[in-house]
């Protein structure tokens, strides 16, 4: 698929939920000093544009899992802002009913399966779903998004080499920010390139630089059409700069370990910016932008008073949904 095969009615919608997840983010900024989100916050500021593309690409029923990084992927499955607000307040119209907060949120009606705190935890449960397509001779394509330092983790390879072994339709996608918490790649990994050594076994790979949303686009599709032709898994890996703390609202470039980018290189780092600059060379107006941008800011701020209006589960609700 060509960079430009997007329509414009394509293009404003995929700006949409670009928008729809950094907007919602900022919210979460705003609102999180006022200690009612009894919630860890991770957010993907800078990344946004993974979930958005990589999901704009997926076949329908399409099942999909990831980690605790996932509010720009539950936005881009859903645009439920009144269930992730909800559930970031731990109030009822959550999808886990408030039970499950930010890390653990999940929509199975909407094929968002599952995601999960501990790291590379999903991805196994991943090549499972897709085994038991294989089984019922499903043709259907199951996602698991993860970030670079489930690499660092046997069951990442395990899962790998099996889904591999077995031809499933599962998509890895490792969302590559070059940390794990404040420790970059080169003083974990014991290999030069994830995708380099991926390469080396029977799947499809892809990949590029996350931030750019046209070529997530391009490098998902790709990938996709081969899986859809012949059944193999798909690996795909985007790098992305995290804009924020490993995990709660604020900054960190004054904890040390990494610097602020400058004016000039900001442009290139952020998936909002670039994606702006791309939609105006082919002819949307910025006041197009900014129309979408306005009517997401009404929802979000509407969703989040409805969260703060909406009741906190009874502690009856603590004995069910559980599996024991
Ligand atoms: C199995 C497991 N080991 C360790 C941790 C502690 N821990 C939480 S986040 C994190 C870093 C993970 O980095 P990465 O997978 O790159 O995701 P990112 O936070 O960069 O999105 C670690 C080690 C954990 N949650 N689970
Ligand atoms: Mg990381």
């Amino acid at each position: 698929m060509q960079k430009d095969i997007l329509s414009k009615e394509e293009s404003l919608a995929l700006y949409r939920k670009l928008i729809l997840t950094r907007l919602a983010e900022e919210k979460i900024r705003e609102e999180y000093f006022k200690d009612e989100m009894k919630t860890p916050v991770h957010l993907g500021i800078g990344g946004e544009a993974i979930p958005v593309g990589v999901c704009h690409c997926l076949p329908p029923r399409s099942k999909t899992f990831g980690t605790y990084r996932n509010h720009s992927l539950y936005l881009a499955m859903t645009e439920d802002t009144d269930g992730f607000f909800g559930e970031l307040y731990g109030k009822v119209n959550g999808p886990g009913k408030g039970k499950a907060g930010s890390m653990h949120l999940s929509f199975p009606e909407r094929d968002f399966i599952a995601t999960s705190a501990v790291v590379g935890t999903t991805i196994p449960v991943a090549v499972g779903a897709a085994l038991a397509n294989a089984y019922r001779k499903s043709n259907d394509v199951v996602t698991v998004f993860f970030g670079d330092g489930a690499v660092e983790e046997g069951v990442f390879w395990e899962s790998l080499n099996f889904a591999c072994l077995k031809n499933l339709r599962v998509l890895f996608v490792c969302e590559d920010n070059g940390l794990a918490i404040h420790t970059p790649a080169k003083e974990r990994q014991g290999f030069q390139s994830i995708l380099e050594t991926v390469k080396t076994f029977d799947c499809y790979v892809g990949g590029g630089q996350g931030h750019d949303l046209q070529g997530v686009i391009q490098s998902t599709h790709q990938v996709v059409k081969q899986m859809e032709d012949q059944p193999k898994p798909g690996f795909l890996h985007f790098t992305y700069y995290r804009f924020l703390e490993h995990v709660g609202p604020r900054e960190d470039f004054d904890a040390g370990y990494r610097s602020r980018p400058t004016p000039d290189n900001l442009d290139g780092l952020d998936p909002v910016l670039c994606f702006e600059r791309d939609l105006c060379q082919n002819g949307c107006k910025p006041s197009e932008l900014s129309a979408i941008k306005k009517s997401v800011e009404e929802k979000i701020a509407k969703s989040v008073l409805t969260a703060q209006k909406t009741d906190f589960p009874s502690s009856e609700e603590l004995y069910t949904d559980l599996f024991v």
